[in-house]
């Protein structure tokens, strides 16, 4: 088995597979401290926590996560907070870095004697209509080699070779630009609220996530086609305290900015996820907008349903679990779509057909409003938001 890629999707493969005794290796094109050291989500999903418990691969987590379960939401009507825990199925956040999750699976694969070559860059999958698919890779050495397999899992991201090599009309792609970018932020700074914080201003969204003690993440909605590096340090925190109304709800905890990225909000999912011997996971397989935190969560579910899947065929000689892993995916991803597409029109102005600009901040004010006061709409709310 071939597994390209050592992110969320490629280690929860890569460590259950071998787990299984079924001979793989993972071909990532970055060097370990880059993955490692690579902070993105943070927010894992009740069931990601179960998933990773029910194979062993939960002890940093368990350690050194910290549970969360309460939003804040910051309008012109003032501010509301929802306790997830007590709503829905009563389900919590696990709050825990995803380089640190990256840096447990990984080092849990190595412990175990699992294959992976750091540095080693997937060109193109090759054959993955026949029974004996290949990766040919540029090694670190930068000498092409081919790496053949009775499967290949594409766990290499939206950009990754797999995605490229599939041939035209073999996968439907559905693509959405929600038309709404996010300066995306990293501050060495303690939390400033002891919830996740999410701000509606008419000079747009404002969030705050919590990471550790120590870091937060902050994301201030921006013009589209913005450089990161337009905002001096204190115009972010300026602009942070102003649409999360630090005045009326006390002040924000300012640190350096250690990371910044513009993130464009745009999703698309792939249809079906498998062609041949070729299996999309995670976000190779669909990108979902950061606005509900699902990405990582997806690729952790999906990475269990396909290693399930193999183990059947591989060791058990029954191929059908494998026949069904794009349409039992596609349930998964198509509702985590749908709610963060729900959670983008309650945070931002979108352009669209949705009307002029009043009309939309009147829906979405009516929205805030319901979700503030209808039991039945915050149960609904919380199943969603902490589910995948
Ligand atoms: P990854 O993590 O991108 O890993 C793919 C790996 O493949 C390697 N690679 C290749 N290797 C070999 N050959 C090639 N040709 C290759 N091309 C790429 C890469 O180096 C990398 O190591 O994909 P995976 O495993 O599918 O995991 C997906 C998640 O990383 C992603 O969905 C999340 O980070 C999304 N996300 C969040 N998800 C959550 O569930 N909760 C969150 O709180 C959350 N916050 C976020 C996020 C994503 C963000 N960005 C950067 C868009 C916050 C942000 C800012």
């Amino acid at each position: 088995m071939v597994i390209l890629g050592a992110g969320p999707a490629g280690l929860v493969l890569g460590n259950l597979l071998h787990g299984s005794g079924i001979d793989c290796v993972i071909l990532e094109r970055a060097s370990r401290a880059h993955v490692q050291t690579r902070a993105r989500a943070g927010f894992l999903a009740a069931n990601t926590a179960r998933v990773l418990e029910r194979h062993g691969l939960a002890e940093g987590l368990r350690r050194r996560g910290q549970e969360h379960s309460v939003c804040e939401f910051r309008t012109e009507d003032g501010r509301f907070r929802l306790d997830y825990s007590l709503l829905g199925r009563g389900e919590r956040h696990t709050v825990y870095p995803q380089q640190d999750l990256v840096t447990d699976l990984l080092t849990r694969f190595l412990d175990a004697g699992g294959r992976i070559r750091f540095g080693t860059e997937a060109v193109a999958v090759l054959g993955a209509d026949s029974a004996r698919p290949s990766a040919a890779v540029r090694e670190a050495d930068g000498h092409p080699r081919r790496w053949q397999a009775r499967y290949v899992a594409g766990c290499d991201g939206r950009r990754g070779a797999a995605r490229r090599s599939l041939p035209p009309g073999a996968v439907h792609r559905h693509h959405r630009d929600h038309g709404v970018s996010w300066l995306g932020l990293l501050a060495e700074a303690p939390p400033s609220l002891d919830a996740v914080g999410y701000a509606v201003h008419p000079r747009g969204f404002a969030g705050h996530m919590a990471r550790s003690p120590e870091v937060t993440r902050y994301y201030l909605q921006c013009e589209r086609g913005s450089s990161a590096n337009a905002w001096s340090q204190d115009r972010i925190w300026d602009e942070l305290a102003l649409r999360m109304r630090a005045t009326d709800h006390g002040p924000l905890r300012r640190g350096r900015i250690v990371q910044r990225s513009v993130v464009d909000l745009e999703s698309d999912v792939l249809e079906p996820l498998r062609h041949g011997s070729l299996f999309l996971v995670g976000d190779a397989a669909s990108v979902i907008s950061p606005s509900a935190a699902k990405g990582a969560n997806l690729a952790v579910l999906e990475a269990e349903i396909l290693a399930r899947a193999l183990i059947d065929d591989l060791v058990r000689g029954d191929p059908e679990p494998l026949d069904r892993y794009s349409a039992q995916c596609l349930t998964h991803i198509w509702r985590a779509q749908e709610f963060s597409h729900w959670m983008i029109r309650l945070l931002h102005d979108t352009p669209g057909p949705d009307g002029d600009r009043s009309f939309q901040a009147a829906l979405r004010r009516s929205r805030l409003e319901s979700l503030r006061t209808s039991r039945t709409h915050q149960d609904w709310f919380a199943e969603n938001y902490v589910g995948v």
